[in-house]
């Protein structure tokens, strides 16, 4: 494996550390060791508000220098891309000043909390292109490399016209209703609940998948635990100790489930949930053509099921790819055939192939504009929930 610290630095600023934080770290400090890289990422500093906390950090991650404000990490002459990895609530507000401040940015999704910062980071990002600086979102899943494997087999057409497109992304961490009211349930931190955690990202893999975006969605969420025990302190994904017996609103929704379309007129269908017990962190794709299927399983991140409707009957049916080859994308560098990858690996992929765009100039995917997209679903969503436009089955009177 190649470590050619003789590229030119891309010295990258990283704000926030905590679980996001640290899987972006797993990705610059390994990218350059698997892949060959035109630049080489030096981890030149972290950001975060408490100093002694953002030390540890530091230490532990493998950033060289700390900043306790973003304003002073996005003007440091050794940073020249900006990783933004904190809530959704300051994601606008770094991204557009680090931009204006003539950096790069790779920013966590979702892209925003509404439409109108997603606009405005598009719009600043776009600004920023023409002055030859690249924005991108953490969309990681695309870089799974059987999920990047599918959409090449869609894109040559071995699924044919798409009929179906059914995705659903399960976690369980809420079930417990004395679980703290992190700031994931917070709407003015996260925007929304599991819908903009979980939902932004299968609504960027259907519209990635497909190479479709999706025209019309129709929806129902629910907030099931509408009280939880306050904090004690900020709390992680895996919450902190709840403290003094107080208990605050959850302000935002526990599950959402809604239909749509692509603009090729497949039927779509997406479940989200941080209820779903069981249910660690299972991102499941299928989709349906008239000339196969394919399916997928984030709990088996290695493997792809495919189906090609062209084989005769007696044989035909769903048969497993194990995606760990080196034709398969990003597995040329990586282990032999059989030694699989795992979650982490997806942001190491990540890493790559922001450097890969900066070192040509060229727009990296997911783009803000991508980004804005999903958005613009999300709010869909939201909007077609609230206004409830649900029927009740009648029985028909004699
Ligand atoms: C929490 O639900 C979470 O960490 C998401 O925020 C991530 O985007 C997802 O990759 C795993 O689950």
């Amino acid at each position: 494996m190649s470590h050619d610290t003789t590229a030119p630095a891309l010295g990258v600023g990283m704000v926030g550390y905590a679980f996001m934080g640290a899987a972006h770290s797993q990705g610059w400090r390994t990218a350059a060791r698997v892949f060959d890289l035109p630049l080489h990422p030096v981890m030149a500093a972290v950001c975060g508000r408490d100093e002694d906390k953002v030390a540890t950090a530091a230490r532990k991650l493998g950033w060289a220098a700390t900043e306790t404000d973003w304003r002073r990490l996005i003007t440091r002459d050794d940073v020249q891309l900006v990783d933004v990895c904190t809530p959704g609530d300051s994601h606008a507000e770094i991204a557009v000043a680090a931009l204006e401040a003539g950096k790069h940015v790779l920013c966590e999704k979702p892209l925003a909390n509404t439409v109108a910062e997603a606009e405005a980071m598009a719009d600043a990002a776009a600004r920023a292109r023409e002055r030859g600086q690249l924005a991108m979102v953490g969309f990681n899943y695309r870089r799974v490399p059987a999920l990047a494997y599918a959409r090449e087999l869609i894109a040559r057409g071995r699924l044919g016209a798409l009929r179906h497109v059914r995705v659903t992304y399960l976690q369980d961490w809420l079930v417990d209703p004395e679980f703290p009211l992190a700031w994931r349930m917070q709407r003015e931190k996260a925007g929304s609940g599991a819908l903009g955690d979980l939902g932004a990202h299968i609504v960027d893999l259907a519209q990635f998948l497909t190479g479709e975006p999706l025209v019309g969605v129709s929806a129902q969420t629910e907030t099931f635990v509408k009280e939880r025990p306050l904090p004690s302190a900020a709390a992680g994904l895996s919450g902190a100790a709840a403290g003094g017996g107080e208990r605050g609103p959850v302000t935002v929704d526990d599950a959402a489930l809604f239909t749509g379309r692509t603009s090729s007129g497949a039927l779509a269908s997406f479940e989200v949930s941080r209820m779903a017990s069981g249910r660690k962190n299972a991102l499941s794709v299928e989709l349906n053509g008239e000339a196969g299927s394919l399916a997928f399983d984030l709990e088996r991140l290695n493997e792809l099921e495919f189906h090609d409707h062209a084989e005769p009957a007696e044989t035909a049916g769903f048969r497993r790819i194990l995606v760990t080859e080196p034709e398969h994308p990003y597995l040329e560098a990586w282990w032999p055939p059989g030694h699989g990858l795992g979650y982490e690996h997806t942001f190491v992929h990540q890493a790559r192939d922001l450097v890969h765009a900066i070192a040509a100039g060229a727009q990296p995917a997911p783009s803000f504009a991508d980004g804005l997209q999903v958005q613009r679903v999300l709010a869909a969503v939201e909007e077609s929930a609230e206004k409830n436009a649900v029927f009740t089955p009648v029985a028909q009177s004699d």
